[in-house]
């Protein structure tokens, strides 16, 4: 018989100690780890081209390392995600290609072609995720055509079967798919908590932004927590 998983502290966490019913453990609990690709943090992908600064996006770097050192080492699931398309782009809304040509310097959106190959495109240079923050062997990788993590996917089933009902969110961006996966998972039951240092906007304001509308209503989304609450109570 498997002995029962070691119960971790709460989290201090707002606008409640994460999780609302006191305990967590590495059995019930998965670290999600979204869209640490290229594209999103690295130079000549997508976010750069459209003319952002990398380094608010890249200032989760270290702390989902360690986040990810005390989760493996805890041995909590942690499941990647990346965006992106079929070369052939048939899961690529129109919606979403033109919009994304809107901005940036030259008209250039997803599925065409920039320094780091096709943008978003699933095997290209920039689709990939950083080697900073690359998978363990058996660590899932979600690969997702929109914004959250749950659609069209098998992430929920993932879940499911390994008995997981509380999640960790951390990386980019935190008012696009970081934010659309939380709000895709609250409205499935899972209790979440979003961890300030460890997620990134482009746009700072908003960053902080998407933090204040989890913490509303009681905590409409679930919580916000520092990684450093997170480690204190992983210890
Ligand atoms: C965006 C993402 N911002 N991973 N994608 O287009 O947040």
């Amino acid at each position: 018989m498997n002995p029962l998983p070691r119960m971790l502290a709460p989290v201090d966490a707002q606008p409640y100690a994460w999780p609302f019913d006191g305990g967590w453990s590495a059995a019930d609990t998965a670290l999600l780890v979204i869209d640490m690709q290229v594209d999103f943090v690295g130079h000549g992908g997508y976010v750069e081209r459209m003319g952002y600064e990398l380094s608010a996006v890249r200032a989760p770097i270290g702390p989902i390392q360690a986040l990810l050192a005390r989760a493996r080492a805890l041995g909590l699931t942690v499941i990647h995600t990346r965006e992106g398309h079929r070369p052939d782009l048939s899961d690529l809304p129109a919606n979403k290609r033109w919009r994304s040509r809107q901005i940036g310097r030259d008209g250039v959106g997803i599925g065409d072609a920039g320094p780091c190959g096709r943008i978003l495109v699933r095997g290209e240079p920039g689709w990939q995720l950083i080697p900073e923050l690359a998978p363990q062997d058996g660590e899932p990788i979600i690969d997702k055509p929109g914004k959250g993590s749950f659609c069209a996917t098998d992430l929920e089933l993932l879940l499911q079967l390994r008995g997981i009902r509380k999640l960790i969110l951390t990386g980019v961006t935190t008012d696009v798919c970081v934010h659309t996966t939380m709000r895709e998972a609250n409205d499935r039951g899972y209790e979440c908590v979003i961890v300030s240092d460890a997620t990134a906007a482009t746009d700072p304001g908003n960053h902080a932004a998407a933090l204040k509308m989890v913490t509303m209503q009681g905590g409409v989304f679930g919580a916000v927590a520092s990684s450093a609450a997170l480690l204190a109570a992983m210890a």
